[in-house]
């Protein structure tokens, strides 16, 4: 949606306050974004500039993972540091906020009450390229408003899920003992994707061989980066390797720092971002352009046999 002209009081005033922190700035704008509004756009248009400061933590991995439970450990382990965190749970699949998003909300409410850590869920309304384009919008959000750290949870079962926590500067994949939990992340694209593994659920039986399983994927393509991603066990439950992990993503993170290729992930998302909102901008047009009576005149033709569809289509686009 495009920036709304005449409006620019109010995306001025939001773009300020939430650039102060103010909380109900953020959640509002959070919630603007997440409906594809057009005041919001252009508060997150101001945003930009803003921006860059906060590291992302992608969050992925398969449903019931423990990832939500891994965040609020990540959360404490981040706090107890004295660093600020903003934690986005994004739910593309379901189309309200049902159990998942109420059961994150209650398991992290430990940190319901801490200045320093905004936590949101967002939810699409059963239009995934909706999602893919609000997330990084919300981000940017968290970011300007001084958070030190965003989190990012999605469910790593399709793409555009998938894209999204590949989107972070730093992208931690989440496995289980078992049920051959590897191989499955793998068969889903995740491998490509992980910066970290995290075995959770660690007090299980099976966690060394899921550990060993990864292990043995990252030496048939190791290599090609300069940089392999750690195998890193825990129990998000009682907090059981999480400063480990913790100390997993500071070496990542300052490797992306020292290699240079931090800013080059980050002007790759930037370019794909500017492609998806191409994209669905061109999406919209062809949506209008393919409606209407002169359309329907057209599908005439083509239901006729008179026109074959590639041609019918170079007609629309001609005009
Ligand atoms: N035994 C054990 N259970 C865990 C651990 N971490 C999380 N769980 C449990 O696993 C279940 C799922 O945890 P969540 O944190 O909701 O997992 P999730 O990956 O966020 O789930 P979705 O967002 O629904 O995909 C909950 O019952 C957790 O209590 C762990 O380290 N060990
Ligand atoms: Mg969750």
């Amino acid at each position: 949606v495009a920036p709304v002209e005449g409006a620019d009081g109010a995306a001025d005033q939001i773009a300020d306050a939430v650039t102060r922190g103010d909380r109900a700035a953020i959640a509002r704008l959070i919630s603007l974004v997440e409906r594809g509004a057009a005041e919001g756009a252009g508060a997150v248009a101001r945003l930009h500039g803003r921006t860059g400061r906060a590291w992302t933590l992608g969050v992925t991995g398969a449903p019931g993972g423990g990832k939500s439970t891994l965040t609020g450990a990540l959360v404490a382990a981040l706090r107890a540091r004295g660093e600020t965190v903003g934690v986005l749970a994004v739910d593309p699949s379901s189309p309200f906020s049902g159990g998942a998003i109420l059961g994150d909300r209650v398991r992290m409410q430990d940190h319901s009450t801490d200045e320093g850590v905004f936590i949101r869920s967002m939810a699409s309304r059963g239009h995934l390229g909706g999602l893919a384009l609000a997330a990084p919008e919300a981000v940017r959000v968290l970011d300007a408003a001084g958070m030190e750290w965003v989190v990012v949870e999605t469910v790593g079962v399709g793409q555009a899920e998938v894209d999204i926590a590949r989107h972070a500067d730093t992208t931690l994949v989440v496995v289980n003992p078992g049920w051959g939990d590897a191989i499955q992340a793998a068969k889903a694209g995740l491998l490509e994707i992980a910066d970290v593994f995290v075995v959770n659920k660690a007090d299980r039986p099976g966690a060394d061989d899921a550990a060993g399983d990864l292990e043995a994927m990252l030496d048939l393509g190791a290599g090609a980066s300069g940089w392999r991603p750690p195998v890193v066990r825990t129990v998000a439950l009682d907090g059981t390797g999480v400063g480990d992990l913790l100390a997993a993503v500071d070496r990542h993170r300052a490797w992306l720092d020292e290699s240079g290729e931090r800013d080059q992930r980050r002007r790759r998302r930037l370019g794909d971002e500017v492609r998806a909102i191409v994209a669905e901008r061109l999406a919209g047009r062809a949506g209008a352009l393919c409606t209407g009576e002169e359309f329907e005149a057209l599908l005439d033709e083509v239901a006729a046999g008179r026109i074959d569809p590639w041609t019918a289509a170079g007609r629309i686009l001609a005009n």
